[in-house]
């Protein structure tokens, strides 16, 4: 199997799983029940992708890793929103996730939904008081929240998903890039804001997550009929809802090739930056491989 072992990886995965579990303690009282449905989405094991590329671009560009670790995790609580929603009856209807039973399953829907509201606000929230970070910082990184998830990035993308009914490259394209490839381009600019860089910088990375992402997309695909080990949903779960996947489309080993010509895409954009960039590439090969 491929050796991609990136040192920063296990102390980055602490710093999130530490100030995640200090956001969000156990509490008692009327909160109690939201705070154990967000407690049970967020805190059981995602592999904290987007969070660890965040950190890992702002330690690329010389930044300092305290003023990314806020940013990191509203990442993460944006990511579990959209997992908590995506996976309602009235989206894709799924029981299981991270491999337990989804929030609605337990909590019920209603819970459910307000657990998705509820993280996507307490993000903003942590990003209006993100400490080490300058007013200028902290609006940036709002900013590019807010359009990458709104009605140019992931809500866009699952409502193209929901709506899609022609069978084409394109179309397909176009919804992974939304709703997968946004919160990774989110992710990769948020390093370099966090990180102080300048604008070219910031757009290089947002151009770099974005091409990830779909390549991320299309590996997600590959892995659903190949991947042994079962996922996030079951096995074949495209193939059962009858989706249109890069599978379906291409086959799986031209599908596999088109994931690793994305990803070798977005690399060569990374040749254009100074400094160490193997942490960057190595993050970014784990992340397509889905490398624990
Ligand atoms: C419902 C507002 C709303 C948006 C839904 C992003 C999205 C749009 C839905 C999420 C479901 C989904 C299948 C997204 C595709 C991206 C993907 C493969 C997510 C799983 O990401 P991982 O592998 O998950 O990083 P972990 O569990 O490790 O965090």
């Amino acid at each position: 199997m491929l050796d991609l072992l990136v040192p920063s990886l296990t102390p980055f995965l602490e710093q999130i799983e530490h100030k995640l579990n200090k956001l969000f303690p156990p509490l008692t009282g009327n909160t109690q029940v939201l705070r154990e449905s967000l407690r049970y989405s967020l805190l059981n094991g995602g592999k904290r992708l987007r969070a660890l590329l965040c950190l890992t671009v702002a330690k690329m560009l010389g930044g300092d890793p305290s003023a990314a670790l806020i940013p990191a995790c509203s990442l993460e609580l944006i990511h579990t929103y959209s997992l908590v929603h995506d996976d309602l009856p009235c989206m894709d209807d799924d029981d299981y996730r991270r491999g337990r039973l989804t929030c609605h399953k337990v909590y019920g829907e209603a819970t459910a939904l307000l657990t998705g509201d509820l993280l996507l606000t307490r993000a903003f929230e942590l990003l209006a008081k993100a400490p080490h970070l300058t007013a200028e910082q902290r609006l940036s990184l709002i900013t590019v929240l807010s359009s990458h998830i709104g009605d140019r990035g992931l809500i866009l993308g699952q409502d193209l998903d929901l709506r899609s009914t022609d069978h084409i490259e394109e179309t397909l394209s176009e919804i992974h890039l939304n709703k997968t490839g946004a919160l990774i381009a989110a992710s990769a600019e948020f390093g370099a804001i966090s990180a102080g860089a300048p604008p070219d910088v910031r757009t290089l990375l947002n151009h770099f997550g974005f091409e990830l992402g779909l390549a991320f997309q299309i590996m997600d695909d590959v892995l659903d009929i190949t991947s042994t080990e079962k996922r996030g949903g079951s096995r074949y779960s495209d193939l059962a809802n009858q989706k249109t996947t890069y599978v379906t489309l291409l086959g799986v080993e031209e599908a596999k090739l088109k994931a690793e010509e994305t990803l070798a895409g977005a690399l060569d954009r990374l040749g254009q930056l100074d400094g160490n960039k193997e942490e960057l590439i190595l993050l970014a090969k784990r992340f397509v491989y889905r490398l624990k």
